[in-house]
């Protein structure tokens, strides 16, 4: 699996991590202004940086469930657009996987959407496929003068079910596998959740067991309710944007 190793200035004292998935563009319930203004707002944030957690686009193609006569754009549109999109804030694009929607087009014709759009934006090398691991490093510490290094675990997420809790039982399950992730990313449940968890570290270099916090963020859609959730009886989910701060003199997010 892929690792992205980003590193920041020393001189900077926090960064704050915008992460996206799910915004299903080309779907007829996809809020693009809301995204536009999202994008515009991470443009105007120095401090920021963007990890992409695919389904950036719908894809819907014959093949799919997507009902294709009530798609907004062609999917090829949908890539063109979202190249356009994200042109302005290409530089602040640490890492970026692909989703189910976008596995539609590999499975059905091997080409990869996702893997066109960072070719096009010329961020090959950020692209992760599936998943992939970022090791970002930032600021420096007091006490001894190294930069803070936060290891992030990036994918879409499968699964699904009606809890609210199901999508972060799952990601919980699943980052608790990966030693020395501090934050796992992922999206596709389009329930937002930013939750505390931790781990026991056996040490065996001090022969001690420390306690390591951990967080399972699992990001917005950016979908209106209707459409499939409403033929399906799906319960409404919250649309809530959020971000991680993460602070550059010691290893501490919020
Ligand atoms: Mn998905």
């Amino acid at each position: 699996m892929k690792v992205i190793v980003r590193e920041y200035p020393r001189d900077m004292d926090y960064l704050t991590l915008y992460p996206i998935a799910d915004v299903h563009y080309g779907a007829a319930e996809c809020m693009e202004k809301e995204f536009t203004n999202y994008l515009q707002r991470i443009h105007d944030d120095p401090h920021a940086a963007v990890v992409l957690a695919g389904d950036l686009i719908n894809n819907g193609i014959k093949s799919s469930v997507t009902n294709v006569y009530d798609e907004k754009y062609t999917p090829h549109q949908q890539k063109k657009d979202m190249i356009e999109m994200l042109d302005s804030i290409k530089f602040k694009i640490v890492a970026g996987c692909r989703g189910n929607h976008c596995y539609r087009t590999v499975k059905e014709t091997s080409i990869d959407m996702m893997d066109d759009i960072f070719d096009k934006l010329g961020l090959s090398d950020n692209y992760v496929g599936d998943a992939g691991f970022i090791k970002i490093l930032l600021g420096e510490k007091p006490k001894n003068q190294k930069q803070v290094p936060y290891m992030i675990y990036l994918a879409h997420g499968s699964g699904g079910g009606s809890l609210l809790g199901s999508g972060l039982s799952r990601q919980d399950a699943y980052q608790t596998a990966i030693e020395g992730i501090d934050i796992s990313i992922t999206g596709h449940t389009h329930k937002p959740v930013k939750a505390p968890a931790a781990r026991l570290i056996f040490d065996p270099r001090n022969n001690n067991v420390i306690k390591r916090n951990t967080l399972i963020f699992v990001c917005t859609s950016w979908l209106d309710y209707d459409g499939y959730p409403t033929r399906s009886q799906m319960k409404p989910t919250a649309f809530y944007p959020d971000t991680i701060r993460l602070d550059g003199t010691e290893k501490m997010w919020n």
